[in-house]
This record gives C-alpha cells, structure tokens and sequence, in this order.
C-alpha cells in the first residue's frame, strides 16, 4: 500500500512541469519546533494564537516580545531535517519549476538550502516599525525588549498576525504559482489557516494533483487526491 503511494507520488512528480509544495508547521516539527494547535503549542500559559495578534501587541508589546524572544531563543539551536533538505534537494536537481511556499516564520527551509521561499506569514528573524514601516533583519538572541527603530518607532516582528493582510507580492506569487501547478505537496499544515489553506483548493480547481503529507487528517484531506499518513521528515526524502 505503502510502496503503491510511493510510486504513485513519484509518478505524479516525474510526469510535472510545474510543482508547488506548501509547508507548515508539521515540517519543522521533527527539528524540535512546536506546532502552533499541538503540544507545546502553549507558552506561559498563553496560547500561541492568541499572541499572534495585533490586538495582543497593542495591549502588551512586551508580552508579544517575551514570547517572540522564547520562540528566537528556541530556534537559535534549532536545525533543518531531512524534509527541509529533501525539498531543498528536489528544488536543485529535478529541473521543474519547483515552489516551495511556506506558513513557517522560522527560516529553516532558506537555511536547508532552498532559494526564493515564499514566505507567506514573514519571518521571525525581521523586524518591521510601526512608525516608518522600514523592514530589517534582526537576529538578536536574546532579542532587546522592546526594541526600537532609529526613527524612535517601536519595531514589531515582521511576521503576518491575525486579521492582517499577507505580503501583497509574496501571496499574488503563491496564488500564481499554486493556479498553474501541475502537483502540489501539501506538508504538515492542519490547512485551517486562510488563505494559506485556499492555495490547494486553487491547484485542485484547475486540474493539478493535490497530495497531503500529514500524520493527523485535516480538513483539507476530504479533497486531495493522495493523503500520505505519515511524518515528512521520514517521507518526504522517499519521494523527492
Ligand atoms: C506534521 C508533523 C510531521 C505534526 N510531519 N506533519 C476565511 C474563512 C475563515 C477565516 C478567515 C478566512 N480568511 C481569513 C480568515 C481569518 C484568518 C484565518 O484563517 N482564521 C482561521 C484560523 C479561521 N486569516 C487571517 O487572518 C490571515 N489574514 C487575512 O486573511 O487577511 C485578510 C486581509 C486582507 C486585506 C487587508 C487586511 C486583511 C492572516 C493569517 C496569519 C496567520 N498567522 C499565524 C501566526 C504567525 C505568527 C507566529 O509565527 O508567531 O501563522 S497563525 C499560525 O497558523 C501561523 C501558521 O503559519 C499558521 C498555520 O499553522 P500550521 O502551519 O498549519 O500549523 P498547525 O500547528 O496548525 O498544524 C501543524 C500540522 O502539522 C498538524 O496538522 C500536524 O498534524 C502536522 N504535523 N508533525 C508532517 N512530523
Ligand atoms: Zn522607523
């Protein structure tokens, strides 16, 4: 059954011109990176979604920071596994037009090897002011709470919270990208994030092959075409 999954992946991706693959969470998963809806999803009693708000930053900036600097201090350590470097491989040498388009904000698929990520929802090591809007890298570890522009703005971390828009180039790609593709990888997002969780159904809409990686089904599983149950870190290096 397995072996039959496989080859008919692998077949899939051989037959492709065009191939899209959307991460989240779960990939970073085997490198020691909570999920934000798992275990560890939680932190000083918060839950990760609910710091993940312009709300929440507004109210208490510093909270906001503290848990951005334990999640930056969590990564420092923190390396790509064998998912991160089996796309970053296939991106190299399959000669297809490969996008990886991620949720994550880690910046673990860029430092696996993989070049033009899009990243849908920013990056944990940028910050972004509120007063001027300059975006920069900040890779401060433990980050200055609170840091502050040289323009005197406050600096958040450039990273897409509820109820704000996506980077517009960065989403106008990835809705492009996942209309056009031939087969998209959908690993280890539990597919509830919109519009994130729409890129599938677009692929679907015009005819490409949807294929899940997840261990837990997901919403989106009634709809893909092959559900592969299973860790990416251990499939993923099986079918790329
Ligand atoms: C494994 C594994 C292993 C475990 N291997 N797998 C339509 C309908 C309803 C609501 C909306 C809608 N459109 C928009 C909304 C609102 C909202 C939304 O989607 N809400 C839903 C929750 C209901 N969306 C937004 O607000 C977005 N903005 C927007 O739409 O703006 C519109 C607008 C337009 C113009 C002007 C203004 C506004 C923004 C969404 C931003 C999401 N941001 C976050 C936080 C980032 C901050 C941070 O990192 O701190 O991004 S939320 C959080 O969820 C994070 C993630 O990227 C995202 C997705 O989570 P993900 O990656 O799926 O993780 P998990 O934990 O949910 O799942 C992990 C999965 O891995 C599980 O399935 C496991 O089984 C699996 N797994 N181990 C493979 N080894
Ligand atoms: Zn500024």
């Amino acid at each position: 059954m397995k072996q039959d999954l496989i080859s008919d992946i692998k077949g899939h991706l051989k037959d492709a011109r065009r191939v899209v693959c959307l991460t989240g969470a779960g990939v970073s998963a085997e490198s020691g990176v909570p999920t934000f809806r798992g275990v560890g999803g939680l932190w000083n009693g918060h839950k990760a979604t609910e710091l993940a708000t312009p709300e929440a930053f507004e109210r208490d900036p510093k909270l906001v920071w503290e848990f951005y600097d334990f999640r930056r201090r969590n990564l420092f350590d923190i390396k790509p596994n064998p998912a991160h470097y089996a796309l970053a491989k296939f991106a190299g040498e399959s000669k297809k037009e490969f996008t990886l388009i991620t949720q994550n904000v880690d910046g673990l698929h860029a430092l696996a090897g993989s070049l033009n990520v899009l990243e849908l929802h920013g990056n944990i090591w940028r910050v972004k002011c509120l007063e001027c809007g300059t975006i920069s890298d900040n890779r401060e570890v433990p980050v200055t709470i609170l840091p502050y522009c040289e323009c005197g703005g406050l600096l958040r971390p450039d990273i897409v919270w509820f109820g704000e828009a996506l980077p517009e180039g960065v989403f106008a790609s990835a809705f492009q990208v996942a209309s056009q593709a031939e087969v998209i990888l959908v690993v280890g997002t539990s597919g509830i994030v919109e519009p994130a969780a729409s890129l599938a159904r677009l692929t679907k809409g015009s005819g490409g092959i949807t294929v899940e990686i997840n261990p837990e089904a997901t919403p989106l599983s009634s709809m893909m075409d092959l559900v592969v149950n299973e860790k990416a870190g251990e499939f993923l290096p099986t079918i790329m």
